[in-house]
């Protein structure tokens, strides 16, 4: 066996955002820039010496070559043993409970979810630990100031995986287990929800449009809702996974999923639409002429989550990110249940999902998943919301009027400001970040404003604290603007304008939402000045 240490340069941009390392992919050719990243993972988790390590992608550009990398440093470093998906593909969710299952000490995912991809887009890299969560603040923190530190790597030399063959092989020491990257998660699948209704639900003729956005999640869409459940096959679309995603941006939103959303509002839309993003941990959800904010979706499916196999023992507790629309809030005041609201980003949930203090958690990024695994997880929300529409026998937006009329409506959109140079967003935090203290009590427009802070967390579990995470205009239950900066940018810095309102009146819960929430776009730009001072005169995208 040859273990070589090689001597390097250390990068000092290595410092990982809301879902880890995300650059472009000429930032991650650089000599030995991967290598470095990786080693510093080994170096500050010495528990992956001796033990199982779990490696996929979403199969983007550069996918195959990073693996192949990653391989030779977990040789290099002592892993008793690898874990891929066949063709170097994994999703998200899917890499998370197979760590979890079997039982490794962490994974490497090579994704920069919904983000371009090719030559020219961007690549990245998440570390996930031991239970299949996301590494925390505090790991990945350590990762970075070991980066900058790093002089060598090891590397194991000489030989490749071959991702395509399923079984097993040896690099090295190093024992190779190349899978079926579905298999384990469809079993979970099964677990959770109830195929043979969902199957007895398409065979009545309903219909499914699912958009893979030539990403991840179309072998898994095949599998599931065409082989297993008995969906046509032009349920899927886009099914192919594609380096560069056919060109496209494979964001399940309204802009960059347009094909699918006019499909759903148009004269013979399916009776369920939805999307995964490229590492398929996120979705959108839309029914005929109508589609479900994620914030909707997460306080739908908590309503109705009971109804649901894997879920009859009713929910320990629901969770959102801060910036999510209160919807969720509501379910679990009715359920009688604690609501934790959490930081932006899925590995705030991970120690409340550990402690079982959480059933299902979700966010306003299209992200919505529950205690199966520490990643959201846009399969499984689909599965969810047909077993709903299968148990309930009602259309979507039934499912949708009858839970406004009963929880109230939010109305919700997100304003991003994207590639902005740095200091023109800080201006605009740092503006409203001055008016802070004097907001509260003022009169604006119909609203009053009841508080206005910098959001920061305590960890309930660990007691760690996060500060500086996006700044909050509350106006009582009746609105709220909040405002951030995006942790998983490539390019400049993303200012995002999140506007919630809420309604209870029967006569306001139809509304367009852009109608409902144009007197918030007005306060916001009375109160924030977005336009003035980065002298851009529009979101670059409103989802
Ligand atoms: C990641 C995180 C999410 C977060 C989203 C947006 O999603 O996992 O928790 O909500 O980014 O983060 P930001 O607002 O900082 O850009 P993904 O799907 O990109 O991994």
């Amino acid at each position: 066996m040859a273990i070589r240490e090689i001597s390097t340069k250390p990068y000092l941009d290595q410092k990982s955002g809301t879902a880890g390392l995300r650059k472009k992919v000429a930032v991650f050719q650089q000599p030995h820039y991967l290598e470095n990243f990786l080693q510093s993972i080994f170096d500050c988790v010495p528990e992956l010496r001796g033990a199982t390590l779990v490696i996929g992608g979403d199969g983007r550009y550069y996918n195959r070559t990073a693996i192949q990398t990653a391989c030779s440093i977990a040789a290099g470093n002592g892993v008793a043993r690898i874990v891929i998906g066949q063709g170097g593909l994994l999703s998200t969710p899917a890499a998370s409970h197979l760590i979890r299952k079997r039982g490794a000490q962490g994974g490497l995912l090579f994704t920069a979810s919904h983000n371009p991809a090719g030559p020219d887009g961007d690549f990245g890299i998440k570390f996930n630990v031991a239970g299949g969560g996301q590494a925390s603040e505090g790991l990945t923190n350590r990762i970075y100031e070991a980066s900058k530190q790093l002089a060598r790597y090891r590397v194991h030399e000489g030989g490749q995986v071959d991702l395509d063959r399923r079984g097993l092989q040896t690099l090295g020491g190093m024992e190779v287990e190349v899978i079926d990257c579905v298999d384990d998660y469809s079993q979970l699948m099964q677990q959770l929800f109830d195929f043979d209704r969902i199957r007895d639900w398409f065979r009545r003729g309903h219909t499914l449009r699912f958009d893979a956005m030539h990403a991840v999640t179309g072998p898994y869409a095949e599998r599931i809702f065409v082989e297993q459940l008995g969906a046509p096959l032009l349920s899927v679309q886009n099914a192919s996974p594609l380096e560069d995603f056919g060109g496209g941006h494979p964001d399940p939103n309204l802009i960059y999923a347009k094909p699918l959303v006019d499909l759903a509002f148009g004269p013979n839309g399916p009776d369920l639409a939805a999307a995964s993003d490229g590492d398929g941990d996120r979705n959108m959800i839309l029914g005929k002429d109508i589609f479900i904010s994620p914030g909707d979706s997460l306080a739908m499916l908590a309503a109705h989550l009971h109804e649901l196999p894997g879920y009859r023992r009713g929910l320990a507790g629901l969770a959102r990110s801060m910036p999510t629309c209160r919807a969720a809030d509501k379910v679990a005041k009715a359920l009688a249940i604690p609501l934790y609201e959490t930081p932006t980003g899925w590995k705030f949930f991970a120690n409340l999902l550990d402690a079982g203090k959480l059933t299902l958690c979700g966010e306003e990024s299209f992200g919505t998943s529950s205690d199966h695994a520490r990643e959201k997880d846009g399969v499984w929300a689909v599965l969810a919301w047909l077993n709903v529409l299968a148990v309930t026998g009602l259309p979507v937006k039934e499912i949708a009027q009858r839970h406004w009329k009963r929880f109230g409506r939010h109305y919700y959109a997100r304003h991003d400001y994207d590639e902005l140079p740095g200091p023109a967003a800080d201006s605009v935090m740092q503006a409203l970040a001055n008016q802070l203290a004097e907001l509260p009590g003022r009169r604006l427009g119909d609203y009053t404003v009841s508080e206005a802070d910098e959001f920061s967390y305590r960890d309930p579990v660990d007691n760690s604290i996060a500060v500086n995470q996006g700044l909050r205009v509350i106006f009582g239950d009746d609105a709220r603007l909040i405002l951030r900066l995006s942790g998983t940018g490539t390019k400049g810095s993303t200012l995002r304008l999140y506007l919630e309102r809420y309604e209870t009146r029967e006569s306001a819960l139809n509304w367009e939402a852009r109608d409902a929430l144009a007197p918030l776009v007005n306060l916001a730009d009375r109160i924030m000045r977005i336009g003035e001072l980065t002298g851009r005169k529009a979101p670059s995208v409103i989802t």
